[in-house]
């Protein structure tokens, strides 16, 4: 099949014959073993993969039934028999704050994806997936917008990261390590990126806190994961993430690759690891009876009510979000969605990467929608990978009642760094400023993304950040009803509600 598939890929001109082939024998043999194994239909499955947006009913009480057997249902929990651990002992992590008011704040890196092997002077358009690796061009010393970034570049970013010591009390860094070179991957290079930039961290904020969180790209091949299989990837998790995390927490990354941990007295941070639940992780075709349930979403609620029982709030971290075009299972979101809503007094915030984009969610009550129950930060990539400026964000959050208050977007410019061969961060907006926001409650932004249906101006606000892109994009009103729907529509069936498909 990968024999047949690769000359089909490369007779179609579409993909270099080292990519088709290289992308074809990663991913092939997993499709296979898994489609053999599995019991959906081709309906369902057009489905799942959200190409059908119309199924039919009777596959719907299908994919319910699937739904029910492998996600519990949030009413029933009480009755789950697994045992979860008390975490209501747990020591804060982020012990002092570096302000003596009430009022900090904490970083968010995302979407680092280095190139190793990215070369000063190569072809930034070689026709592959990723380039300037190799042939001749303009991929500066600095970097490339169509490219990802190179090492020397991510130290020097980290130099001026380290300006930020005095002021942040912790760092939020949700993943994505190794470079877009898809087609010829291995796991050295996935553990080699998880490894560089844990050390850099470490080294660059030695007594700063971090969370960190698992990517689809940490995975080899990327998105892939169903244990035991890759259990190694759990495993160097746990080694590289030692440095930061409690024992519970790190015990937990070894079997499920997420945690919950103290933050501060009264202030938990949840992390999941959203390839459990990664449309493009073929694994999850397996039938429950081989891939075993996903517990992910018991757990989810158990530590939700512990931390709710323990009059705690939570910060939520993860990685793919739950927005229509980011690969996430519609499974999956049409629970955390109902989660979200159940515990919408508990939950204090959302904080993701994945898309590279600068996006944002807002959640509402699954029955009627028009009731905002949280928000869900999406922040852009720190790769140029594809045509985004670089950036990283700063959050204000308020301790004395655990809401996030503020954002702030910092972008460099890769055609002025390239020329100066330094890399600077220039604030790009608050997001209380730019919106004109009140506060930033799920409500505020409920009211502030309704009115961007409309108004053209305060949407235009939202789009020209959204891609950071250094081309001026436009955006015709299909497109920016698109944009905006993907803000509402967690499920696709949302989406679609939205958008009038
Ligand atoms: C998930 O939960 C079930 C039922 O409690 C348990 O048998 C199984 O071992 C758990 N799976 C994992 C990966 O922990
Ligand atoms: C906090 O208070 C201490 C003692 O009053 C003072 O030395 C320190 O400079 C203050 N720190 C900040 C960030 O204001
Ligand atoms: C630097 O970056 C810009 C933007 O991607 C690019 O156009 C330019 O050619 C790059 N290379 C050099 C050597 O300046
Ligand atoms: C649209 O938003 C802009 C910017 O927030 C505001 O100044 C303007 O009054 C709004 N227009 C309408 C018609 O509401
Ligand atoms: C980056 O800087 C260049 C040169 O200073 C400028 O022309 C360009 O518009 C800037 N890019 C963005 C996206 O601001
Ligand atoms: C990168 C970018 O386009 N930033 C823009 C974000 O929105 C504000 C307000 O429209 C602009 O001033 C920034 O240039």
């Amino acid at each position: 099949m990968v024999k047949g598939l690769a000359e089909l890929c490369i007779k179609s001109g579409e993909e270099q014959p080292e990519v088709c082939t290289g992308i074809l024998n990663n991913y092939v043999p997993i499709i296979v073993d898994v489609l053999i194994q599995s019991d959906f239909t081709p309906t369902e499955l057009c489905g799942y993969f959200k190409i059908c947006s119309d199924y039919g009913s009777d596959n719907q009480d299908i994919v319910k039934e699937r739904q029910q057997s492998s996600f519990s249902n949030p009413h029933a929990v009480g009755s789950t028999k697994k045992e979860y651990k008390d975490i209501t002992t747990q020591e804060p992590l982020v012990k002092n704050l570096k302000t003596n008011s009430t009022i900090g704040y904490f970083l968010q890196l995302t979407d680092i994806h280095f190139d190793p092997d990215y070369k000063v002077g190569s072809n930034p358009n070689c026709g592959r997936p990723l380039c300037c690796r190799d042939g001749t061009g303009d991929a500066g010393v600095i970097g490339h917008y169509l490219c990802d970034i190179p090492l020397s570049t991510v130290q020097l970013i980290f130099n001026h990261l380290q300006t930020l010591t005095d002021q942040i009390d912790f760092i939020i860094w949700t993943g994505d390590n190794p470079p877009h070179n898809v087609w010829e991957q291995s796991q050295t290079q996935q553990e080699f990126a998880t490894q560089t930039l844990a050390q850099l961290i470490l080294k660059t904020f030695p007594n700063t806190p971090v969370f960190p969180v698992i990517g689809n790209h940490e995975a080899y091949p990327s998105d892939q994961y169903v244990l035991p299989n890759t259990q190694w990837l759990l495993d160097s998790l746990y080694t590289y993430w030692m440095p930061w995390l409690d024992t519970d927490a790190l015990e937990s990354v070894k079997e499920y690759g997420y945690y919950t941990t103290l933050l501060r007295p009264g202030l938990r941070v949840m992390c999941l690891n959203t390839l459990e639940n990664d449309m493009i992780n073929f694994y999850n075709l397996l039938p429950t009876y081989l891939k075993g349930p996903n517990n992910q979403s018991d757990w989810m609620i158990n530590t939700l009510e512990q931390a709710e029982g323990n009059g705690e709030k939570v910060l939520i971290l993860g990685h793919i979000p739950c927005t229509v075009k980011s690969a996430s299972t519609d499974q999956w979101c049409a629970m955390y969605e109902q989660v979200v809503s159940q515990f919408s007094d508990v939950i204090v915030g959302q904080i993701y990467g994945h898309t590279h984009y600068d996006q944002f969610n807002v959640f509402s009550d699954v029955e009627t929608h028009t009731k905002p129950t949280g928000m869900n930060y999406i922040a852009p990539s720190m790769t140029t990978y594809q045509n985004h400026e670089p950036g990283y964000r700063i959050y204000e959050f308020d301790y004395s009642t655990n809401q996030i208050i503020n954002y702030y977007q910092y972008h460099a410019n890769i055609t002025d760094a390239n020329k100066s061969g330094q890399i600077t961060f220039d604030l790009i907006y608050s997001a209380k400023e730019l919106y004109n926001l009140p506060d930033l409650t799920p409500a505020s932004w409920y009211n502030l993304a309704t009115q961007m249906k409309t108004n053209t101006t305060l949407f235009m606000d939202y789009f020209t950040n959204l891609s950071s892109s250094p081309d001026k994009e436009s955006c015709d009103q299909s497109c920016q009803t698109k944009w905006v729907c993907q803000i509402f529509g967690i499920t696709s069936t949302e989406f679609d509600k939205c958008y009038g498909v």
